[in-house]
């Protein structure tokens, strides 16, 4: 079986973290969210991309699900001293990831090619491709009227500004990388990683030509919320802003003209009508991945709810 994930930060990388450790390179690999993407001192900074890399190769930080395990934090403490900002925490490792990739996509490698071989450096054996080589940036508008950039409203403030909508800018002009798409096209099954679908899967799908090739495809969504809650981040709270009950159901409602599958916490059990309704599999488990066990048992479900699916589509 040939699989692609589609994922964003922390709470996807693990899955996909899981997903890896059963399953060949040639089988498998993620696309992964750039819409976080953003300039800081003037580096070129790629979150996601780095967490899923770096959960992948067995360096994330396991407190913070991002950047580097036993960071050091001299820079970023001169750097504060200095009057720099500090808002933005660049470990000292972690920092040769984004001097590279700046120094690299400044003499025009695409950053597709810039992570195959930080990948290679790293051990990391499957392929982990950005969405697109082509910048495309999550904008959050707030209900102030303001429109922030993603890091800025995460991190600089905390999440605290009531979301209005969101909004992918770039993303019409952008093209998916071509072997993101070869690889998608040829999967016999696609996994939406339980990243926020607002700001980590949608802005995968806002590329032209993700969507298209995912019609008539199966595909599973894992949910990121267990009894209304995110697992990690703000994607129960944007949904409550948004006007909609944060909910497994919400969730499965978000990708509905998608899904096939839907993956969701036995403790939501009651959310199981109204996902039926939508005509979508579901499949009942424990969802929460604390350590490495979590995340390879989980997978392992996903990946025979997948064989299931498949068998009764044929
Ligand atoms: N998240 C924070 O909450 N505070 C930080 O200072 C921070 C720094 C950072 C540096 C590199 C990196 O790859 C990720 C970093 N993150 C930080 C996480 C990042 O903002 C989020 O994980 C994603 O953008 C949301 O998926």
């Amino acid at each position: 079986m040939k699989l692609t994930a589609l994922a964003g930060g922390v709470g996807g990388a693990k899955l996909v973290d899981g997903l890896a450790a059963l399953l060949p390179p040639e089988a498998f690999c993620v696309i992964v969210n750039t819409g976080d993407d953003f300039e800081h001192l003037s580096l070129k900074i790629s979150p996601d991309l780095d967490t899923v890399c770096y959960t992948l190769a067995g360096m994330a930080n396991p407190e913070t699900g991002w950047g580097i395990k036993n960071e050091t934090w001299q820079v970023y403490k001169t750097i504060a001293q200095l009057g720099g900002p500090d808002w933005f925490r660049l470990g000292d490792t972690d920092l040769a990831t984004h001097i590279m990739r700046t120094a690299l996509l400044c003499e025009g490698e695409p950053l597709s090619a810039i992570t195959q071989n930080f990948c290679q450096e790293w051990g990391v054996s499957h392929r982990v491709f950005p969405m697109s080589d082509h910048p495309v940036r999550t904008m959050v508008h707030t209900n102030e009227g303001k429109v922030l950039g993603f890091q800025e409203y995460f991190v600089q403030h905390a999440c605290e500004p009531v979301v209005s909508r969101f909004e992918f800018k770039g993303a019409d002009e952008a093209k998916p990388v071509d072997d993101a798409l070869r690889r998608l096209n040829e999967s016999d099954l696609v996994v939406f990683a339980p990243s926020n679908p607002w700001v980590s899967i949608d802005p995968i799908l806002a590329v032209p030509g993700y969507r298209e090739s995912l019609r008539g495809k199966p595909v599973i969504a894992i949910s990121p919320l267990i009894e209304g809650r995110a697992l990690k981040g703000p994607a129960a709270k944007m949904y409550r802003e948004l006007g909609i009950r944060p909910s497994a159901s919400a969730i499965a409602e978000h990708y509905h003209d998608l899904l096939t599958g839907f993956v969701f916490d036995e403790r939501d059990r009651g959310e199981l009508e109204k996902i039926e309704r939508w005509r979508i599999i579901p499949l009942l488990t424990d969802i929460f991945m604390e350590d490495k066990q979590d995340r390879i048992r989980l997978a392992r479900e996903v990946l025979s709810f997948g064989q299931t699916i498949l068998s009764r589509s044929h």
